[in-house]
């Protein structure tokens, strides 16, 4: 069993789309392993972004993610990271395959709604950026 780090990203929670995106997962039966609400602290998006700081998009990307509630989520599953990434779509929702949640709920990529870790080694990097071990239900 794999485990994988999502967020619902502001846009999402002030959108009222959690309930609707947290089916998603529940319905494919994957397990939630933690949830919570949270403001994402400055050193928090710094950390969780570091791959991209320098580039054009980072502050915006800094600016988007501490604007308001995430809903961060640990889910666990077969394949869950490749899954996962796959249920969500592209980054750019223009480029999401139709019925995926970027391509249902989003229409730019600077707004995607919705993060998953990219890599067994990003998702422990992630998780333990936004939560205790202790916060982690087995
Ligand atoms: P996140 O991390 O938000 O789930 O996105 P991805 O894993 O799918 O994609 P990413 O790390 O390459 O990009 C992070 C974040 O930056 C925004 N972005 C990205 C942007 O605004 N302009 C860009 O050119 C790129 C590449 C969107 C997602």
């Amino acid at each position: 069993m794999e485990r994988t780090f999502v967020a619902i990203k502001p846009d999402g929670v002030k959108r009222g789309l959690v309930g609707e995106i947290l089916q998603i997962f529940e319905k494919r039966a994957y397990r939630i392993v933690a949830l919570k609400i949270l403001n994402v602290t400055d050193e928090q998006a710094q950390k969780h972004y570091e791959e991209h700081i320098g580039k054009p998009f980072y502050p915006g990307l800094i600016d988007y993610i501490t604007s308001g509630p995430i809903v961060a989520m640990v889910l666990e599953g077969e394949n869950i990271v490749n899954e996962a990434r796959r249920i969500m779509g592209s980054t750019d929702p223009n480029k999401a395959e139709i019925g995926t949640i970027r391509a249902t709920y989003a229409q730019i990529m600077q707004r995607n709604i919705i993060h998953g870790s990219d890599s067994v080694e990003s998702a422990k990097r992630e998780m333990s950026i936004y939560f205790d071990e202790s916060e982690l239900c087995e």
